[in-house]
């Protein structure tokens, strides 16, 4: 098993089973160089000539998706942009005489632009106190204290946000959350985040679902420079590599364990059982692990993040999102 960081430029990918459970292995990755390339990887790309056709089609293939999927996220941000652009012309127009209906259109306009009931109404309850106690006096300044409410309403810091990672090594934390979510991608920015802060970090591909989902850690763990356990059988189940990783970690002394996890819907039981026994298995190895269970949000989903955060809270206990 390859640990030092002297030996990352040998290879980029070895694979070598671990005695404990021939089944797992720790992968030490290097971090991408022109040089670095492992047999593996050039034999998996390779593309003869015959398969060109075949590889322009699904390029193109993927562009017209990529496409689609900015164009959809863009028609959302701009059918927002439209309904808040009420407000502007609601404002424009202003006075005194015209507060209730004024301030009954902007609720309705934050409403349907996903703001939440709660939320909307504070939003809206501070500025008719402020309308009527005379410190608000134009529709600008109405304006401007709506982009403050909502500017401090985001930035207002609620609880801890430290990550709380106790004094037991390794700390564990579980990356949960929907398919598409960002997961990987947010469990590769904590890794390079945290590795630059001095930590060790074990990377567990604990997404046994999706298709190449242990190849896109694996490319993480090459950016970044740590190390990865991922199943070599695509039948292993997800709560034996996290446990299988959690003890890797042990023995090798690592600081962090951070646990890849498949994306669930939050509505599927079945799914969101798998993820109480993935809590449970790496518990089983470190009382009390995991440490944090992150749920990743994808930020343009709207008030259907409550329901995601309820159910996943429910399940997993999550600490922060
Ligand atoms: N724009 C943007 N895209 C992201 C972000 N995080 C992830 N993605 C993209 O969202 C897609 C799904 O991310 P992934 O990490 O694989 O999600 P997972 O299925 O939850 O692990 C990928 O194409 C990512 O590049 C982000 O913060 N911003
Ligand atoms: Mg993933």
């Amino acid at each position: 098993m390859a640990t030092t960081s002297a030996s990352f430029a040998s290879f980029s990918v070895i694979l070598r089973p671990s005695s404990s459970n021939p089944q797992f292995f720790l992968f030490n990755v290097a971090p991408r160089t022109g040089t670095s390339h492992s047999r593996t990887r050039s034999t998996r790309f390779r593309c003869s000539a015959g398969q060109t056709g075949f590889f322009t089609k699904l390029g193109r293939l993927i562009k017209e998706k990529a496409k689609s999927d900015v164009e959809k996220l863009f028609s959302g941000f701009s059918k927002t942009r439209s309904n808040l652009a009420v407000i502007d012309e609601l404002l424009l127009y202003w006075n005194l005489a015209d507060t209730d209906r004024v301030l009954d259109e902007l609720e309705e306009a934050l409403l349907v632009s996903d703001f939440g009931p709660r939320i909307t109404i504070k939003i809206v309850e501070n500025l008719r106190e402020d309308i009527f106690s005379g410190k608000l006096k134009s529709g600008n300044e109405i304006k401007e204290a709506l982009k403050r409410n909502v500017l401090e309403l985001l930035t207002s810091k609620g609880s801890k946000t430290e990550l709380q990672l106790g004094y037991r090594k390794p700390a564990v934390i579980m990356i949960v959350g929907v398919n598409g979510g960002g997961k990987t991608t947010s469990l590769g920015k904590l890794a390079y985040r945290l590795k630059n802060e001095g930590a060790k970090i074990l990377m567990a591909a604990g997404d046994t679902f999706r298709a190449a989902a242990s190849d896109q850690l694996e490319i993480w763990a090459g950016r970044t420079g740590c190390e990865i356990v991922v199943a070599e059988s695509e039948k292993a189940k997800a709560s034996s590599v996290l446990s299988q990783a959690v003890k890797k970690g042990k023995e090798l002394g690592f600081d962090i364990v951070l646990c890849d996890t498949s994306g669930r819907l939050h509505t599927n039981y079945s799914l969101m059982e798998e993820l109480i026994s993935c809590k449970k298995s790496v518990a089983k190895v470190i009382p009390g692990a995991p440490n944090e269970i992150l749920l990743v949000l994808d930020g343009t989903t709207g008030l259907n993040m409550l329901p995601q955060a309820r159910e996943f809270n429910d399940v997993s206990s999550i600490n922060a999102f």
